[in-house]
């Protein structure tokens, strides 16, 4: 069957998708959608996502939006009991934290991110309340945990890697969550790692 990824190069959406096919050693096509200028609101995309949103992954005859959804299914399908485990509880323990990627950190980092650095109108200090709420959260965490669930990495810290490690791209100065930067740097360590795209402006 051959995978596609239908991604945008500074989406935080599509990279956590994109580390963890680099981190299971799959091989895939990865095609941009140019979402400056609409390309994800032409009728073709529309038909992969009705939501007008990357990433979607394209599996044969089966088609995923959703970067949670799509890395749920490509451990379960790919057998990656390491990532994602097959005891309801430990199961569980993992979505927690998939949630909390798509929630607060995606509320409140990708949000400030989004209107302080893409200049997306809007007033960012809720989102950024938001940010500092839930990097205070996994900086507690991870003062007392190497990953955030089971002691070891899976979909909990790919899933919320992504935003925070340009969280400073939300105006935010990193140094201020630092068992938080301990633990990308035990990430970034890992067979496979592949760094979030900074935006230009921000780079060197
Ligand atoms: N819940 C979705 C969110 C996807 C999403 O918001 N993607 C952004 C790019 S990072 C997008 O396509 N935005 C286009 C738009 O809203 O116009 C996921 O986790 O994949």
């Amino acid at each position: 069957m051959s995978l596609v990824l239908y991604g945008f190069p500074l989406s935080a959406n599509t990279h956590r998708v994109r580390l963890l096919l680099s981190m299971l050693s799959i091989p895939y096509e990865e095609r941009t959608v140019n979402l400056m200028t609409g390309e994800h609101h032409q009728p073709a995309f529309l038909a992969l996502n009705p939501l007008a949103q990357v990433p979607v992954l394209v599996d044969g005859d089966r088609t995923l939006f959703d970067s949670q959804a799509i890395l749920v299914y490509l451990a379960e399908s790919r057998a990656a009991a390491q990532w994602w485990p097959g005891d309801a509880y430990e199961r569980a323990r993992v979505a927690q934290w998939l949630f909390v990627n798509a929630n607060e950190i995606n509320n409140g980092i990708g949000y400030a991110r989004n209107h302080i650095s893409f200049r997306i109108p809007g007033d960012p200090a809720i989102p950024l309340a938001r940010a500092k709420a839930v990097l205070a959260v996994l900086d507690q965490r991870l003062s007392e945990h190497d990953w955030l669930e089971l002691g070891r990495p899976t979909l909990a810290d790919i899933a919320c890697s992504t935003l925070v490690s340009v969280a400073d791209e939300a105006g935010l100065d990193r140094g201020t969550w630092p068992a938080v930067q301990r633990w990308h740097q035990r990430l970034a360590a890992l067979p496979g790692f592949v760094p979030m795209p900074r935006l230009k402006a921000r780079q060197g």
